[in-house]
């Protein structure tokens, strides 16, 4: 007898101070790494998506709206993309979106979890896509925060966080020391982007990333959008450079080579989602 396919009738869900936030689906796989518990599922809105500690990360019809927007407002502004760092990153989309710039020539991706790399590549290989394939990465199965402190200064264009939320392996990608390490090996005209959680869901670490980062760099701002899949929807990324505000100055050619194919970042869109502070945060970065 052959035994009909599981529904994709479960609610799967992320649970934050007496919230859930969720979608209907069926887990795929739920295992537990030398680092964390990784959980693949299948759902009914967003296709294949990627928990890890019970937090969603991504998912194939919706990463989009998290990727464009931590990546093109660094790459697109800074000086040069000779050489380009990501700190985790391991489901390959941040990659992905770094290497639709021809003008990149070398790119270090550290991911602490060889286990994620390999279920993302598997299930949701979207996400990668031809990166994984692309001479220009270098993956390197390591700890992101040794390698930051291991890093000669000045060594990269753009620097870019693209950790899970501050707890767990990630705890160390939200701290002065980390954010200093950062700014010491960015070149000059460099980029440092980071996701900075959710203004509404995690108002209190949002507040206090973007205030450190305001610590050690002369520029530093968030732009806010949304992935709706995340706690309350309403996300934020943290830019910072030095000497001037390269992140808010795309550099034309760069736009146009990636404008056409993108679902949610545009000049416009960058330029309204920097303007987008909340009054409630803009004035408690002010106190
Ligand atoms: N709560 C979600 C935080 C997500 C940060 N990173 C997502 C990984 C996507 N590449």
């Amino acid at each position: 007898m052959k035994s009909s396919p599981a529904p994709l009738n479960s609610w799967i869900d992320e649970y934050h101070q007496d919230i859930r936030y969720g979608m209907k689906g069926k887990i795929l796989i739920d295992e537990k790494s030398a680092f964390q518990r990784i959980t693949l599922i299948e759902s009914k809105r967003y296709g294949k998506g990627l928990l890890l500690d019970g937090c969603w990360m991504t998912a194939e019809h919706q990463e989009r709206h998290y990727h464009e927007c931590l990546v093109h407002p660094a790459i697109c502004g800074a000086k040069n993309l000779d050489k380009v760092l990501i700190i985790g990153g391991g489901d390959g989309g941040t990659a992905r979106e770094c290497l639709r710039h021809k003008a990149l020539k070398h790119l270090d991706m550290v991911e602490i979890d060889e286990r994620v790399v390999q279920l993302s590549q598997k299930y949701l290989p979207s996400l990668g896509d031809k990166a994984w394939d692309d001479p220009r990465l270098n993956l390197w199965i390591q700890d992101g925060i040794a390698w930051v402190k291991n890093t000669p200064d000045s060594s990269y264009d753009v620097v870019i966080i693209d950790g899970s939320d501050p707890a767990g392996p990630s705890k160390g990608l939200f701290n002065k020391t980390f954010f200093i390490n950062c700014r010491r090996i960015l070149k000059p005209g460099g980029i440092f982007a980071t996701q900075s959680e959710s203004p509404e869901a995690f108002r209190h670490v949002h507040i206090e990333i973007v205030r450190t980062i305001r610590e050690i760099f002369e520029y530093a701002d968030p732009l806010y959008g949304w992935v709706p899949m995340y706690p309350s929807g309403w996300w934020s990324w943290t830019f910072a450079s030095i000497g001037e505000p390269h992140y808010k100055n795309p550099i034309s050619f760069r736009v146009q080579e990636i404008a056409q194919e993108c679902d949610i970042w545009s000049i416009r869109w960058q330029q309204g989602a920097f303007k987008a502070m909340p009054a409630f945060i803009e004035r408690e970065l002010n106190k």
